[in-house]
């Protein structure tokens, strides 16, 4: 992979120009930054490297096959609590300050929903600070299902839910052992995916923003007074095989420079075919209101499929998201890139 020839290289010279290569960190981990200049100064471009982990992405798959072993974290569901549970003591596990925000909210047809916020804060004296997030909860109908026999049962979550907290959890056992200048916090929002059902599009005409309650409640009362990160990075969708991430319409509109940042970083360690230089279309996720509410500047890496019903893949909202559409690949492109992003933040 090019990210590895690209890391090796940088890696030795940081090694001849007298870089600490002898510890069990730097063995197993990897200089990032800006891209190589094949004719530039060299000594330049390694002082103004990072030492970023390898990202593991068995260790990733292993936290979405967790999540998913729990069964569908349905808001008010014992799997849900469990999984939650689970979640907190995971990332306090790799040394994070964890809050929560426990609170019942309300959906778009009344039912109310146990929800739980998970901000897990690494190095949380930091002034300087950079978030990332992803939903934890699943969606309670599989209302994209071909069957409609399976229109109200609850799906498996596992790339929907499930791929992005798992790559969140893998990078927080890297922070746990190699630390990054500026402070991060992991934020899990919860009760994202109660949104309008397919069937109910009639009856709620009227309603809007039925998507996303848990960061909506957040990002009108922020874990902490001021809480102002850099800016913040939303994963959702991230497991797929040969997943295609587009620059999605409000990343663009709230967060042009991080877009570029973040797919500069891909491009660099070789994850081009994944971060594809192309615009997507406009995705009501957690990123909208992070951005528009809490005022921060969020992207949102998804993957939509635009040839796919749903717009998003054929599993989307389907029974069939399972571990089958799981791909370690995928979860090691994302991971990586970042990795590569938050580390090389000063
Ligand atoms: C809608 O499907 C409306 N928004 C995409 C956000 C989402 C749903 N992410 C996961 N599930
Ligand atoms: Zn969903």
């Amino acid at each position: 992979m090019l990210h590895k020839a690209y890391a090796l290289l940088l890696a030795f010279l940081l090694i001849s120009c007298g870089g600490n290569s002898k510890n069990d960190t730097a063995a197993a981990a990897q200089p990032a930054g800006n891209p190589l200049q094949p004719q530039g100064d060299t000594s330049q471009v390694v002082e103004s490297q990072a030492i970023v982990p390898m990202f593991n992405a068995d260790s990733a798959y292993s936290f979405v096959a967790r999540q998913v072993a729990f069964g569908p974290r349905v808001p008010g569901t014992s799997t849900h609590r469990k999984c939650g549970d689970y979640l907190v003591d995971k990332l306090r596990s790799y040394g994070a300050d964890v809050v929560t925000q426990d609170v019942d909210l309300k959906a778009y047809n009344g039912d109310l929903l146990k929800s739980r916020n998970i901000i897990a804060r690494f190095q949380p004296q930091k002034e300087e600070r950079v978030m990332l997030c992803a939903h934890w909860d699943t969606r309670p109908w599989a209302d994209s299902d071909p069957n409609k026999a399976n229109h109200y049962k609850p799906l498996p979550g596992a790339n929907d839910g499930g791929s992005g907290v798992g790559v969140l959890l893998e990078i927080a056992r890297q922070l746990a052992s190699v630390p990054t200048t500026v402070g991060v916090d992991i934020i899990l929002f919860d009760a994202e995916d109660y949104g309008l059902h397919e069937n109910d599009v009639e009856e709620y005409a009227s309603v809007s923003n039925s998507w996303a309650l848990g960061s909506q409640y957040w990002s009108r009362r922020p874990h902490e007074f001021a809480y102002n990160p850099k800016y913040g990075v939303l994963l959702d969708i991230v497991g797929a095989p040969a997943s295609q991430f587009r620059k999605e319409g409000y990343s663009l509109h709230y967060a042009p420079a991080i877009v570029s940042k973040v797919w500069q970083h891909a491009k660099n360690a070789g994850f081009s075919s994944y971060f594809v230089e192309e615009e997507g279309g406009y995705i009501t996720d957690d990123h909208l209101y992070v951005n528009k509410t809490a005022g921060i500047p969020c992207i949102d890496i998804i993957n939509c499929d635009p040839e796919s019903p749903n717009g998003f893949g054929p599993y989307h909202h389907t029974m069939k998201d399972d571990m089958d559409w799981i791909d370690k690949e995928t979860l090691k492109a994302v991971g990586q890139t970042v990795l590569y992003v938050i580390y090389s933040e000063k």
